[in-house]
């Protein structure tokens, strides 16, 4: 019936990323009744989970004299310092209410490196410690991936970029997902997810 190289990536839709959560993105909880309806379409649906523990190096909280949505240097790269969010087991961790977890077939959890944040699905942001995700994909023979989640234009757009890298044909439902749009972030999002072949729709 449903295509079985093909699964939905639905990427961390939590409490933090919706209106009242910690890293509130606007509109984050609209998207939830379509992805309910479009887990039906799919023979696999696995769900991303972002789950640091308490003083994640991504917090600005953890570096002195740092507000979030700065930016500093770690020793893999630029990273942005965030509010405190998704704290493993608190409410703004649990996935938005009204999401249907109970279709998922895979729960993935990332950013538990207190050193190392993780935006994408398939690798942390030093862009070389797997998830495991690549391997249970093609061990079930997955081959094409449609994402939709939160955030656009940063969790949404790496595990788009990785898995197009890693050869998985990706289509991005971008009615379905919803941007934090960080001084441009979206449109470069949308810039570097086209040009590694990911499909925009
Ligand atoms: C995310 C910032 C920090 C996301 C996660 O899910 O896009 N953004 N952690
Ligand atoms: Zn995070």
């Amino acid at each position: 019936m449903h295509d079985t190289t093909h699964a939905l990536l639905v990427i961390d839709v939590q409490n933090d990323f919706c209106p009242g959560g910690a890293l509130a993105v606007a509109g984050g909880d609209q998207i939830v009744p379509g992805i309910n309806a479009l887990m039906g379409d799919f023979s696999a649906v696995i769900l991303t989970q972002d789950w640091h523990p308490a003083g994640h190096s991504s917090f600005a909280a953890s570096h002195p004299g740092r507000v979030p949505l700065e930016m500093i240097t770690m020793p893999y790269g630029p990273q942005v310092l965030w509010p405190d969010h998704c704290v493993q087991g608190t409410r703004g961790a649990a996935f938005h209410a009204d999401l249907a977890t109970d279709r998922a077939d895979l729960i993935i959890r990332k950013g538990m490196n207190p050193a190392i944040d993780s935006y994408s699905a398939f690798f942390e942001n030093d862009q070389s410690t797997p998830t495991g995700l690549d391997g249970y994909l093609r061990s079930r023979g997955i081959a094409h991936l449609t994402m939709v989640g939160l955030a656009t234009d940063f969790c949404v757009n790496y595990s788009a970029v990785d898995a197009a890298k890693l050869g998985f044909g990706v289509t991005v439902r971008q009615d379905l997902c919803r941007a934090i749009d960080l001084g441009g972030s979206l449109a470069a999002a949308q810039d570097s997810m086209r040009a590694c072949g990911v499909i925009l729709a």
